[in-house]
């Protein structure tokens, strides 16, 4: 599984961060890569650019919530293979924005397939399913075959958005493909979710330009893996004879107070957690000054249980395996912002 010439992929979501890791990962493999964007006042290009990918890039409009705009992208990109990554990705939003989410995460999949049956039945289908399916688990691990019970209307949304493409896969031989990928982050991740938010933060506050940062569920765990491990899997599953649909995670969890430890230790704090509840925070002994308080805003009206994924299936059918640990992944994304916030780069 190593280059795919002549071939050409439209990657939906592309300004985000998988998008920037399956773009660098599908031009590196020869392909063809037609990025479809929102427009919007200012171009969202700096994942891409943070990869220097912008010019290799062809690039199509294109909004999830446009019932117009499906077809004339996929005349116009033309493509072998189609990965759907653009949603409301905001678990947290999406209590607040129900309806919209349900139309962009759910409807819009439908939307692209049709458009697939009606231009080129040929097209490869990628879909960016997720953990989030399984929310109240059943069991633990969760493979294909647990049970799924969503929790919030993000993970609804998904939940119609992975059964329509097992749909149309069934009922008209389409060439689709699920990916339930466990959380992923790197460097670019988007700063509201809490990885990137936490070495953000701590970075700002090591550079003297935040007092402290604020945090909601301390307790919560997330099987937490690199971004460009999971994109190579995606790939994988779309080069499979057959469309299929694969677990993809690490099969670790560790805690939001973990994760700060770890990142604060990156950053030159070595901070400690002291008190209970609503009252616990996190003191850095070196300078004895509180960095990290809990603030309630930041909790969801209801919280999922562990995710731990057993990614067994496609380390068989795939041969595919994380390459990078915990401990890598948080020293990857503290070191990115340190440099960032001490160079005083634009932030993202
Ligand atoms: P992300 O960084 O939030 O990127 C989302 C992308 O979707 C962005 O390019 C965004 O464009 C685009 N988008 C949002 N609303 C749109 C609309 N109405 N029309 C067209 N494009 C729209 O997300 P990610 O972390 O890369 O995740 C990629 C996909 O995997 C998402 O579908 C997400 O739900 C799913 N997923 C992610 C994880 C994870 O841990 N990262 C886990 C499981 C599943 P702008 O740049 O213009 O905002
Ligand atoms: O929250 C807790 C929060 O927003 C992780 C998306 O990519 O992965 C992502 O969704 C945990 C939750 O990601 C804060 O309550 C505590 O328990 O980073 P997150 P997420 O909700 O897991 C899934 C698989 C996706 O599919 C999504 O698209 O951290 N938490 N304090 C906090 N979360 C945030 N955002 N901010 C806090 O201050």
């Amino acid at each position: 599984m190593s280059s795919s010439p002549n071939r050409s992929a439209l990657v939906t979501g592309v300004t985000g961060q998988d998008g920037a890791y399956l773009a660098r990962l599908l031009l590196g493999k020869g392909y063809r890569v037609v990025g479809a964007v929102r427009r919007s006042s200012m171009p969202n290009f700096a994942r891409l650019a943070e990869f220097g990918l912008v010019d290799d890039i062809e690039f199509v409009d294109f909004e999830l919530m446009d019932a117009t705009n499906y077809r004339s992208m996929l005349e116009k990109a033309a493509p072998d293979e189609l990965y759907n990554l653009a949603s409301q990705s905001y678990v947290g939003a999406s209590f607040a924005q129900p309806v919209y989410t349900g139309d962009c995460d759910g409807l819009g999949v439908t939307r692209l397939l049709e458009a697939i049956r009606e231009v080129n039945p040929a097209i490869r289908f990628y879909q960016a399913s997720t953990s989030e399916l399984f929310a109240r688990a059943r069991e633990t691990p969760q493979t294909e075959e647990t049970p799924f019970h969503p929790l919030n209307p993000y993970g609804v949304a998904k939940l119609y958005a992975h059964w329509i493409t097992i749909n149309y896969r069934e009922s008209y031989g389409l060439h689709t493909s699920c990916g339930i990928l466990f959380n992923h982050e790197s460097p670019l991740r988007r700063r509201e979710f809490v990885t990137r938010k936490i070495t953000f933060s701590l970075a700002q506050v090591k550079h003297g330009h935040l007092e402290g940062v604020e945090i909601g569920n301390l307790a919560a765990r997330r099987d937490w893996g690199f971004a460009g491990d999971y994109m190579d899997a995606v790939w994988r599953m779309v080069q499979q004879p057959h469309g299929d649909d694969f677990v993809v995670a690490t099969g670790v969890t560790h805690s939001v107070r973990d994760f700060i430890l770890r990142a604060g230790q990156c950053l030159g704090f070595d901070l400690a957690f002291e008190g209970q509840g609503r009252e616990e925070h996190a003191v850095d002994r070196r300078s004895g000054r509180i960095i990290v308080r809990v603030n309630p805003e930041f909790f969801r009206p209801a919280e999922v249980d562990v995710p731990t994924g057993n990614a067994a299936k496609a380390a068989k059918l795939l041969g595919w395996r994380p390459t990078m640990s915990f401990a890598e992944l948080v020293a990857s994304m503290a070191e990115a912002d340190d440099r960032r916030v001490r160079d005083g780069a634009a932030p993202f």
